[in-house]
Parts: structure tokens; sequence; C-alpha cells
């Protein structure tokens, strides 16, 4: 039975490749003893459109779900992002922001990250932040934000009030909005004719190459590639003129876009182009392949947590990442397995885990008694926390990764 979806770039037939089945909100932390009847659980599924290959979800979770006073990610938890953001912040301020009055904006600025090197270096900014909580912490910097989800109209509004911007940015919130088509139009109007649209986002070819499943839950509806990028912006009279692999978040691209014909393509571009075509990314086999390493990764890690338990063992995951949560809830891993999460963040603390209700803990609850495994559901930020933890290495304690494969470290 092959089930299939309207696409949302070209209207397409998106085939599905890949169904987690039900799953809740990956970013909804409960407050324990709240009515988890109440809980929202939506099919989660995804699939390829054969016409202009974008991997997009089955199904669209409404945004408000999501996008809220009580997002709890705070983009500034981790130092390794912090000058990720700098180095980026930076470049842009000599190789774009050079004119008299330079303008930048930035699409889900979240807690200010990024935006804080611009509003240090005095060049006029804004961030368009619709989750109340990460946007005040911004505001609370110093930094100028709008409280609203960037869309075509609030576009045409900065444009009124402010002019043109030489650079917008976005990073890892792009392929967080199924409405993309409204993005892409706001951004053509507000754009300077010579600025560019920077985006990076999860890149398919990793998450393939990586068997990293856990970067589809809701808030991913697209998974980009440079091939289905290329194609979206064309549609907008937009054209991809450079692309960039980064290293975060298990691996990313960041995309450059310009008005058409008013930058020379970068050599990278069509280099990558022929690259995503010689490893066939968008191929439904490739594709359908991917779902049978997802299912091997689902049994082996399952298996090692119920030998560990029966074992005696205790284990605690590391990290209440969005992604952990499609991890947990297709395995039907709970607290009777892992016994708690480790998180820096305030606002996840003592909340419980979405669908299977894992406590989540302050992290000095798990260096006063370490446990005897780790579970790194923040496998993204591998190298930052094994650095910090390596007491925890030195007290015997153990890693379970299950990026690319399952393993013990
Ligand atoms: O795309 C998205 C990315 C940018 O952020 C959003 N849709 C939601 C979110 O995804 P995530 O939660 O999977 O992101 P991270 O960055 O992998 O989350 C790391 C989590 O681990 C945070 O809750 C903070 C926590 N953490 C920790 O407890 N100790 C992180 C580090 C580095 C640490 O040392
Ligand atoms: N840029 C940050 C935050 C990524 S999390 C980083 O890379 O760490 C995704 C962010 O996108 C959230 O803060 C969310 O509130 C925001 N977002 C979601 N839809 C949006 C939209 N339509 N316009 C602007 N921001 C949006
Ligand atoms: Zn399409």
């Amino acid at each position: 039975m092959s089930r299939t979806s309207c696409c949302r770039i070209c209207n397409g037939t998106v085939t599905e490749f890949f169904d987690f089945g039900r799953q809740p909100l990956s970013d909804c932390f409960l407050v324990p003893g709240s009515a988890v009847e109440k809980e929202f659980f939506f099919r989660l599924a995804i699939g390829i459109c054969a016409e202009c290959s974008m991997v997009q979800l089955m199904r669209e979770v409404p945004r408000e779900h999501m996008f809220h006073e009580d997002y709890p990610y705070h983009s500034s938890g981790s130092v390794y992002m912090r000058t990720h953001f700098e180095n980026l912040a930076k470049r842009l301020i000599s190789t774009e922001l050079t004119g008299d009055s330079p303008f930048a904006v930035e699409i889900g600025c979240n807690d200010g990250i990024m935006l804080q090197v611009l509003a240090d270096a005095g060049i006029r900014h804004l961030g368009v932040e619709p989750s109340g909580g990460v946007a005040d912490l911004a505001a609370a910097k110093g930094i100028r934000v709008r409280k609203s989800f960037f869309e075509d109209e609030v576009a045409a509004d900065i444009l009124e009030r402010e002019g043109h911007a030489d650079v917008i940015y976005a990073a890892n919130t792009l392929c967080h909005i199924p409405y993309i088509g409204s993005v892409l139009s706001g951004v053509t109007k507000l754009l300077a004719p010579g600025g560019v649209f920077v985006f990076e986002d999860p890149y398919l070819a990793d998450i393939v190459a990586r068997t990293s499943f856990d970067q589809i839950y809701d808030e991913h509806f697209f998974l980009f590639s440079a091939q289905s990028v290329q194609f979206m912006a064309r549609r907008h009279g937009l054209e991809l003129v450079d692309v960039e692999r980064l290293p975060v978040h298990g691996g990313e691209v960041r995309y450059t876009l310009a008005h058409r014909g008013a930058r020379e393509p970068s050599p990278a571009v069509a280099e990558l182009l022929a690259e995503e075509q010689r490893m066939s990314i968008s191929d439904l086999v490739t594709l359908e392949g991917f779902g049978e390493n997802v299912q091997k990764i689902f049994r082996d890690l399952t298996t090692l947590l119920l030998e560990l338990k029966a074992d005696g063992k205790r284990v605690v995951g590391y990290g209440a990442t969005a992604k952990s949560s499609v991890v947990t809830n297709f395995c039907g891993i709970g607290p009777e397995l892992v016994e708690f999460v480790s998180d820096i963040t305030p606002s996840k603390q003592g909340r419980l885990t979405p669908g299977v209700h894992i406590p989540v803990r302050p992290h000095e609850e798990f260096s006063d008694a370490y446990p005897d495994y780790a579970l790194l559901f923040a496998w993204n930020h591998a190298e930052e926390i094994m650095e910090k933890e390596q007491e925890f290495r030195a007290a015997g304690g153990k890693w379970i990764m299950y990026v690319p494969d399952v393993h013990v470290v």
C-alpha cells in the first residue's frame, strides 16, 4: 500500500518512504500530574516529491502547537554553537553588511545567539521570533525582536517600516516552515536587489549517510538538499548561488540565495549537485534503504537497553533533545529503561519527556551519582559533551550512541 500527499513546494505527488507511527510533539515537556490525556499526538511519516525531490512530512502539525510562549529550546545552551554563530555573524559583517546603514533580519532568532554579535557591533537588525519566551530572552539582551511568525505579510510590513534587508538569515528554522512559499515571497520582497538570503538546516545526504533518523520530527517539516533548494528558489525568482557543508547538528548545509542574475553561482553549487546525483539521495530506493537502517537501529537499541536492564545496570539519558522524542517513542523507551534524562535547560527540568514520560533532571543529578551508562540523545554535541564529561568516563561510565549505528564507547 503506497501513501501519497501533495507537495508543499510544487503541488506534485509526495510518496511516503517511512512511517514512525503515532508521535507526540517533540518539544512538549509535560508538568508531572498534568492531564496526560490532553497530550497531542499525530502520525509522523515522511516522503519525497517525484517532481521537485523535496523530502517532507506527510502531515503538518499546526504551528501554534509547536512555537508558543513556552517553547523550551534555548539555542545558547551549547558553547560550540555560540562560537559557530559568532563566526557566521563576523563573516556577514565583513562581507555583506558593509554599506552605509546595513540592515539584517533573522528568521527564528530564538534567544539571540547570532543577533547578539550584530547588536554588539552596532548593526541595524531585527529578529522575527514567534516563541514569546525565547524572544523575551533575546530582547533582554538588547536585541530588536518582533514576536511573530515570519511570512509574506510580515515581510511586507518590515519592508515598509525599515526598508530592504541586505541579509536575511535563518538557522534551523526554514526547514520548520511548511508554508515556505509565503516565507519565500516575503524574502523576495524584503531582500535588497544585491542582498543575500542565507539559511542552514540539516542536510538530507548526511541524514541518509548517517541514518540520523531522529532529525525527522514534527518541527522538521522539510529535509533539504541542494537539488530541492535550487528548484524551490527558482520558483520564487531566486537563485542558489552558494552552498557550504557544516559539521554542526550532525551535518548541515548553509545555502545562499540571491535574486536571479544578481550573483554568479559559486562552483560549489554544481559540485554538490553532482555529488547528490552520484549518491542517488533523491531515489526512492535509497530512501527505502534508509528506512531499513532505521529499523535495525531500533531493534539494536531496544535489545541493548533490555540487556542492560536485565544486568541491573543504571542507564540515564543525556540531553532532552527534540530529536530524542522520536527515538524514545518509536522504540518504546520509557522510565523503566532510562531512569531520567539530564538536561541543563531550566525550562525542561522537572518536566517529563513527550509521550514516554521520562523525568528530566538537572545535570547535578547526573554528576552526583554517575550511572553505568549514558544514552547520548544530544549526539550532535558529542565532542563538546565528551570533553566536559571526562570524569564520568574516568569513573567507569560508558556512552551509548545510536548514530550511525548502536555502539558503546
Ligand atoms: O532544529 C532545532 C534545533 C536547532 O534545536 C529545533 N527544532 C529544536 C532543537 O532540537 P534539539 O532539541 O534536538 O537540539 P539540540 O541542540 O541537540 O539540543 C540539545 C539539548 O541538550 C538541549 O536541551 C540542551 C541539552 N544539553 C545539555 O544538557 N548539556 C546540551 C549540551 C551541549 C550540554 O552540554
Ligand atoms: N536559530 C536558532 C533556533 C532554531 S529553533 C538556532 O539555530 O539555534 C527554531 C526556531 O524557529 C524557534 O525558535 C521557533 O520559534 C522559530 N520559528 C518557527 N517558525 C517560525 C517562523 N515562521 N518565523 C520565524 N521563526 C519561526
Ligand atoms: Zn514538489
